[in-house]
């Protein structure tokens, strides 16, 4: 399923996002950068060792990123796979959507894009952020995120292709119908 914007092209892909062959993938992290289980983990493996000293370098330099903050670095062993970049952002843990979860959710795509427009990618790929260990429910999550993509695609020249890659045949779904309603 895809959506042909004004700059770019949406698809929406059921898949693994290890084994995009896009210049930049997005990590769903932790404000430690330290890796962790689900996508964060799969994305460490792949990636090999060398993704994890780079995180910490920039752990020594800021400390900690901020829940819709995104920084990045290089892609290490999937850079085999044609990826150059790893965009870590780091979704809001869901509280019942009164502590402004849902700006933070849309900061990390709209961030995470900036900064893959900034580094001269052309294509992208993302997960779907805070939908597993943190929680955001995922209709509502689906809806954000590709609110902000397509807004972005609509306004800023330079991505020409954007991946929203669902792990699991039910997210799929979801987001297959969200975005035929917007
Ligand atoms: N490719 C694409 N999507 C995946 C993959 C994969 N290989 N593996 C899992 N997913 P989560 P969060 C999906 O928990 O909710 C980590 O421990 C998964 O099915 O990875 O933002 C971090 O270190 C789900 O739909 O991220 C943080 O501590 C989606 O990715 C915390 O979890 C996001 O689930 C972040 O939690």
């Amino acid at each position: 399923m895809e959506r042909r914007l004004k700059y770019g092209v949406l698809r929406l892909i059921h898949g693994d996002i290890t084994e995009q062959g896009v210049d930049a993938i997005v990590n769903a992290a932790n404000s430690s950068l330290m890796g962790g289980g689900g996508v964060d983990g799969a994305i460490h493996r792949a990636a090999g060792p060398e993704l994890h000293r780079e995180c910490m370098e920039i752990i020594k330099k800021i400390g900690r990123l901020e829940p819709g903050g995104a920084v990045h670095t290089g892609s290490g062993r999937l850079r085999e796979r044609g990826i150059k970049w790893v965009i870590h952002t780091v979704g809001p843990v869901w509280r019942g959507g009164k502590y402004r979860e849902a700006e933070a959710l849309e900061r990390c795509y709209r961030n995470s894009m900036a900064l893959a427009r900034n580094l001269g990618a052309e294509s992208m790929a993302f997960p779907s952020i805070s939908t597993g260990a943190y929680g955001y429910p995922v209709e509502k999550a689906a809806e954000i995120a590709l609110y902000a993509i397509i807004d972005e695609l609509e306004s800023h020249e330079g991505i020409e292709e954007v991946r929203m890659v669902l792990y699991s045949t039910y997210d799929f779904k979801i987001y297959a119908e969200s975005l035929k309603s917007l």
